[in-house]
C-alpha cells in the first residue's frame, strides 16, 4: 500500500486539520512529518473546537494510529499540555500515539534563542511563533541536537547540560533584552520529559514501511504551508522545515515511489501570519472583511492574519513543486456577498508580464494582475451537495480547475466536519 500526502499550498492555516479529520476514517495511520508546536490544526465537531499542535489530527478517530515522524521537532512542555487537553475526550493516547526516536527535541533554551534572534533582527524579524523551531532545526542540521531516542540513554542530561550552556552563551552574544529563569524552565521541562517517556518511542521508518507492506494505508499530514518551505518558500520569511511533498519522504522515511495521492489544500482567498512578502495582500475594507468573516487569527499565537486575494501564480507554483493530484478549496463560504472577486493570474515584474513565481516577490518587484469575477450571494454554509452551488461559485471553481489543471475534489463550506462537499 501507499502513502497519501495532505499539504497546505499557501502560507499555512488553509484548514488542513479539518480535512485530515474528514479523511481519517479512510486511513489506518496518520503521520506528521515536519514542523512542531508552531502548527495549530483546528478541528471542530459535535460543537467542540480543538486545536492540535504536535499531535496528528487522527487522534480523535477510534481506529487510527498516529505517528510523530523523525522530521518533527517536539517540545515536551507543549506536548504534555496538549495531552492534558485531550483528557476531557477520554482518548487512550498511550496506544494510539507513537513517536519516532529520531525526532528532535525543542529545549527551553531553543525557545529563548528564538526570542533573542527575533529581537536582534528588529524590523526585519521573521515573525516566528517563538516556539523555538528555527534554533532546534539549526541544531539538527548542525549535528548538535538531542533526539527523542537520547532520552533512553543514561547520560542524556549531560548532553543536555552542555547544549544548554552553549545556548546561554549564544543568548548573551545576541545582547538583547530577553529575561528568563532557566532553572524554573528546566523544572517544567524535566517533568514533561518524564511524561513524554510514558509514550511509545519507535523506529518510525521501519514501522511505517512494514505497515505499508502489510496493507495499511497512511496519510501524511503537513503543517504550515508550501510558501513557508525552507527551500521553496519566501525565504528568509519561512519556517525551518520542508513543508512540501519531499519533506514527507525525509520526515518519515518513506520513498518517493510509495507516494500516491497528493492532496493540496487552499483557501478561496489568501492569508499569511508573520512577516514577509504577500503580493495580493489587501489593506482596505475588503481585506478587513475577509479577516472578520473568516475569523482569521492564528491558532497558536492568536495573531491576526493578513488577508488578500487568491494568488494563482503562487498556487500554480506550489501545485507543481508538490505534484498535487487533487485540490480542496476551503472557506468559499467566507466570500459570500462580496461585491466581486479577484484572482491574481500574472505578475508585472520588471516591466514584463510573468506567470511563474520569480526569485523575489517583494512589493517593489511585483505588481499582481487580476481577473475579476462575480461573487456568489448565497449562504453556502447549509449546503450539502455540489448541485446546490450558485452558478458564480461553479464558474469560479471551473476557472481554477482549468488554470491549475487539477480537479477540485472537496469544497468546504464551514468549519464543521459535516460542512464538507465532495465533488
Ligand atoms: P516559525 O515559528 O519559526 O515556524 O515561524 C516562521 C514563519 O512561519 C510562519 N508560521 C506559520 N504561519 C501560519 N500558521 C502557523 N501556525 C499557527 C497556526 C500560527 C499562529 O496554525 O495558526 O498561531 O500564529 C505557522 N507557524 C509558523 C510564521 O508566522 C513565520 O512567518
Ligand atoms: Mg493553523
Amino acid at each position: 500500500m501507499a502513502v497519501d500526502l495532505l499539504l497546505g499550498l499557501q502560507w499555512g492555516d488553509e484548514g488542513k486539520g479539518k480535512i485530515v479529520d474528514v479523511l481519517t476514517s479512510n486511513y489506518d495511520i496518520i503521520a506528521r512529518f515536519q514542523g512542531g508546536p508552531n502548527a495549530g490544526h483546528t478541528l471542530e465537531f459535535d460543537g467542540i473546537k480543538h486545536v492540535l499542535r504536535t499531535i496528528p489530527s487522527g487522534i480523535f478517530h477510534e481506529k487510527s494510529v498516529n505517528v510523530i515522524g523523525n522530521g518533527v521537532v517536539i517540545d515536551p512542555v507543549v506536548f504534555v499540555k496538549e495531552l492534558e487537553g485531550l483528557d476531557q475526550f477520554n482518548i487512550d493516547y498511550k496506544s494510539k500515539l507513537i513517536i519516532s526516536r529520531k525526532a528532535h527535541l525543542i529545549l527551553p533554551t531553543h525557545r529563548l534563542l528564538d526570542a533573542a534572534s527575533e529581537a536582534s533582527k528588529g524590523k526585519a524579524k521573521i515573525g516566528s511563533t517563538l516556539k523555538g523551531i528555527g534554533p532546534t532545526y539549526m541544531d539538527k542540521t548542525g549535528r548538535n541536537g538531542i533526539r527523542v531516542g537520547d532520552l533512553e540513554l543514561e547520560n542524556w542530561k549531560e548532553k543536555y547540560r552542555a547544549l544548554a550552556n552553549k545556548h546561554e552563551a549564544m543568548i548573551a552574544f545576541y545582547n538583547v533584552d530577553v529575561q528568563y529563569d532557566l532553572a524554573e524552565m528546566e523544572v517544567e521541562f524535566f517533568e514533561a520529559v518524564e511524561r513524554l517517556k510514558e509514550l511509545t518511542f519507535i523506529d518510525s521508518e521501519a514501522y511505517l514501511n512494514d505497515a505499508m507492506k502489510n496493507g495499511k494505508t497512511i496519510l501524511a499530514e503537513g503543517a504550515q504551508g508550501s510558501l513557508l518551505d525552507i527551500d521553496f518558500g519566501t525565504y528568509p520569511f519561512v519556517t525551518s522545515s520542508n513543508t512540501t511533498a519531499a519533506g514527507a519522504c525525509t520526515g518519515l522515511g518513506v520513498a518517493p515511489n510509495k507516494v500516491k495521492d497528493v492532496y493540496g489544500i487552499f483557501k478561496a482567498y489568501t492569508t499569511r501570519v508573520g512577516s514577509g512578502p504577500f503580493p495580493t495582500e489587501l489593506f482596505d475594507k475588503v481585506g478587513e472583511k475577509m479577516a472578520k468573516v473568516g475569523r482569521e487569527f492564528g491558532a497558536v499565537t492568536g495573531r491576526p492574519r493578513r488577508c488578500g486575494w487568491l494568488d494563482l501564480v503562487a498556487l500554480k507554483y506550489t501545485c507543481q513543486v508538490n505534484g498535487v493530484t487533487q485540490l480542496m478549496m476551503m472557506k468559499g463560504d467566507v466570500l459570500s456577498g462580496f461585491a466581486n472577486l479577484k484572482v491574481c493570474t500574472a505578475y508585472k515584474y520588471k516591466g514584463e508580464t510573468i506567470t511563474h513565481l520569480p526569485y523575489n516577490i517583494e512589493p517593489e518587484n511585483v505588481t499582481p494582475m487580476y481577473s475579476t469575477f462575480d461573487c456568489w450571494k448565497e449562504d453556502l454554509t447549509k449546503m450539502t451537495d455540489a448541485s446546490q452551488f450558485p452558478k458564480e461559485l461553479d464558474e469560479y471553481i471551473a476557472f481554477l480547475e482549468k488554470e491549475l489543471e487539477i480537479p477540485i475534489k472537496i469544497v468546504s463550506v464551514g468549519p464543521d466536519r459535516t460542512q464538507t462537499i465532495h465533488r
